[in-house]
């Protein structure tokens, strides 16, 4: 029996890794009757059909987890990348990442990129304080000055990562860093390129030469949370879990209701104000999803 990793899919096509050989494969109509899709980062069975590394995907492993965008499973953590100038940070999207991150119960890491253009070394530790506080593992980095790499690498070994934020803040560039030979294409000019060319983006597993697989996305400058429930929404902020069910009211959406715990967390500065109040406008956005819904 041989077991491998779906580490690319293109065209009907997928590639399955088993040691360091690469098979391609066909997955068998049998997955299209349980409606079942083989992903990338899917562990499965296959079948050598020739001696040219062809084969067929007989079973899907089960999965411990599965995402839709970018369609992947098995993934272990995601580093959130943002840069902290040239674009400038925009939180409401970090924390946007943070909570779909959550929602797929992935370890996180953030990581605040471009160090090397913020003379203020001030603004980077309070931002980076923030999320701290907040109880997240952060890295900061800089690919120019060589700096936060081998923590970066060293977070990723034996693991399968998804890489996401938002276009330009040096994602390819910080997988570049960590495994020269990855050789991925950077820089704003390239992607333009790419769209010009109307190339498919396709998902792919990268492999990194310390055991880790990392994903690397494509940037998002939005992020629509439309299929998330606005009572859901305060499970995805760690910050308020040690609260749960401190408040008056139970539930509690934390903004309307008096002894409302979380309030008073943000008034004596345990929780941050700034991101109470983005978490203020998501609820308010995703509530206002709802009431469409409803409506239709
Ligand atoms: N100053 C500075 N520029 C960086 C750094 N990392 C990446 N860049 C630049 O930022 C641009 C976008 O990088 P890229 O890796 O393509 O970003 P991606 O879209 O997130 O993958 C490129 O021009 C990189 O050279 C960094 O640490 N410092
Ligand atoms: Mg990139
Ligand atoms: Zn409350």
């Amino acid at each position: 029996m041989i077991i491998g990793t779906i580490v690319k899919g293109i065209a009907g096509f997928y590639y399955v890794k088993v040691n360091e050989t690469i098979y391609e494969c066909k997955a068998k109509g049998v997955f299209r009757n349980i409606n079942i899709t083989p992903y990338v980062g899917d562990k499965v069975e296959i079948v050598l059909l020739d001696e040219e590394n062809r084969g067929n995907i007989v079973k899907i492993l089960p999965r411990r987890n599965c995402m839709i965008r970018p369609p992947a499973s098995n993934i272990d953590q995601a580093v959130i990348v943002f840069s902290i100038k040239n674009p400038n940070p925009n939180l409401q999207l970090l924390d946007r990442f943070l909570v779909l991150a959550e929602e797929q119960q992935l370890d996180i890491i953030i990581c605040i990129n471009k160090i090397d253009l913020e003379e203020d070394e001030n603004a980077c530790k309070d931002l980076e304080f923030v999320y701290k506080k907040a109880g997240y593992k952060t890295i900061l980095t800089s690919t120019v000055s060589d700096i936060g790499i081998l923590d970066l690498k060293e977070a990723l070994a034996n693991k399968t990562t998804i890489f996401a934020g938002p276009s330009g803040v040096g994602k390819s560039s910080l997988l570049n860093s960590v495994n020269p030979s990855l050789k991925l294409e950077t820089g704003k000019i390239s992607e333009k390129i790419k769209r010009g060319r109307h190339t498919t983006r396709h998902v792919e597993l990268l492999s990194l030469d310390n055991g880790g697989y990392v994903l690397d996305t494509p940037g998002f400058s939005s992020l629509s949370l439309t299929h998330m429930d606005s009572v859901k929404l305060q499970d995805y902020y760690r910050e308020f879990i040690p609260y749960n069910n401190s408040c008056k009211f139970v539930p509690c959406s934390h903004i309307h209701e008096p002894e409302c715990k979380i309030k008073e967390m943000v008034e004596k500065g345990h929780i941050d104000m700034e991101r109470y109040e983005r978490y203020i406008k998501l609820y308010n956005e995703l509530e206002s999803n709802e009431q469409r819904r409803w409506k239709k």
